[in-house]
């Protein structure tokens, strides 16, 4: 059982993104926990005031520490030990992880508000049951008008749409052959990138009703996954002689394979846009080390890019949050001795995902204060 014998406070709803993610990693590791809905006075009275925003998911420790940011939640816990680390030793796989992570938590939000919004005339009631039980009948609408609006700046539209849907099956496809012989993406336990796609896996392409019956029919093993990812340690009764460690060797299964090639190619050229976007920002306004990445701390986009999704142009804003993903895999190959470092670079760059990493900018995003923050050296 768990060391941490106190309870966490996890402030969350079912059906959000990010808080799927922590929730998944405390279950997984066995860590006691309470999940208390934005409703609750304690949020608006004590979180919203020390973080500055109204955002989900927030851990509270029993000491009273709060984090906000589903992979800092998963980092706090890191630090303290876990029985089933999500950083794999292989310094390939620890990469790819967070390169996964940045793919399911970033690159798949169009596909998950597609499916959210794009089917309300098949959904609505089930939504409108989720928000009225996270927020309150009263804001039920307004919060979903709210999310409703975000489909444009995700560049969700009738010409991406399509290339949202192919991407989504293409997704299911390889990842029911990839579970057909492997519990998790890189072996026996779950990595960064396991809890980077179970976010938009889970609450959103995973249990609202179109997407749910399409992974259900389509992608069994996927969806058995999701099941998995969501219940307490590890579930794993179809690999009973499976082990629970990462792949030997920092090997990447070969079902793995399809996937980095959709990630290499669903990521480029948006991403290499997105970054000279932010480039030219600092270019321009030479901001001052932990200086907000946006005026107000809610703030996530701070501008819009004209670039591609699988051929098809689409303006698509840029959230500076993408670098705070990708910039740990920057900060992990450093750690890693030269040789080390060159193995997986020629690995990356084999996959067509040497750009995936941004690498030195005189810039990246940290967060300070629960807030991104621009940081120079
Ligand atoms: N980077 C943050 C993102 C959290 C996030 O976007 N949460 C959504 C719910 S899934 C939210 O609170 N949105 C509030 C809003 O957009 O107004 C994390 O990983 O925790």
């Amino acid at each position: 059982m768990s060391s941490h014998a106190q309870p966490q406070t996890l402030y969350g709803v079912p059906h959000s993104l990010y808080t799927g993610i922590a929730r998944c990693y405390l279950r997984t590791q066995g860590i006691a926990y309470s999940e208390i809905p934005t409703t609750h006075a304690d949020f608006s009275q004590r979180i919203v005031p020390a973080i500055q925003r109204s955002i989900i998911p927030v851990l509270e420790t029993p000491q009273g520490e709060i984090v906000q940011d589903s992979l800092d939640i998963i980092d706090h816990f890191e630090a303290q030990g876990v029985p089933y680390s999500a950083y794999p030793a292989g310094l390939l796989q620890r990469v790819l992880s967070v390169i996964i992570a940045y793919y399911g938590t970033q690159a798949m939000l169009p596909h998950a508000m597609h499916y959210r919004w794009s089917y309300r005339d098949q959904q609505d009631d089930f939504l409108r049951d989720q928000f009225a039980a996270g927020a309150g009948e009263a804001m039920a609408d307004k919060i979903m008008a709210r999310m409703n609006s975000y489909l444009p700046q995700l560049g969700v539209d009738e010409h991406t749409i399509p290339e949202i849907e192919a991407s989504f099956l293409q997704l299911l496809n390889t990842l029911n052959a990839h579970f057909a012989e492997h519990p998790y993406l890189f072996g026996g336990r779950p990595s960064l990138a396991d809890y980077g796609l179970i976010g938009p896996l889970f609450a959103h392409l995973g249990r609202d009703p179109v997407p749910g019956h399409i992974m259900k029919t389509r992608a069994p093993k996927v969806f058995r996954w999701v099941e998995r990812m969501t219940a307490p340690g590890l579930d794993t009764p179809e690999f009973p002689d499976y082990g629970d460690d990462y792949l030997a060797d920092d090997a990447i299964p070969a079902t793995l394979e399809p996937l980095l090639q959709q990630i290499a190619d669903e990521s480029f050229p948006m991403l290499t846009d997105k970054l000279a976007f932010m480039d030219g920002l600092i270019e321009k306004y030479q901001p001052a080390d932990g200086q907000p990445v946006s005026p107000k701390p809610h703030q996530r986009y701070v501008g819009v890019v004209d670039t591609a999704f699988r051929g098809m142009p689409v303006k698509a804003g840029v959230q500076p949050y993408l670098l705070y993903v990708l910039g740990k895999a920057d900060r992990m190959l450093a750690e890693g001795s030269a040789e080390e470092q060159a193995r997986v670079r020629e690995a990356l760059a084999a996959r067509g995902l040497a750009e995936a990493l941004p690498g030195e900018r005189g810039y990246s995003v940290d967060r300070r204060n629960h807030i991104e923050v621009w940081a120079r050296p």
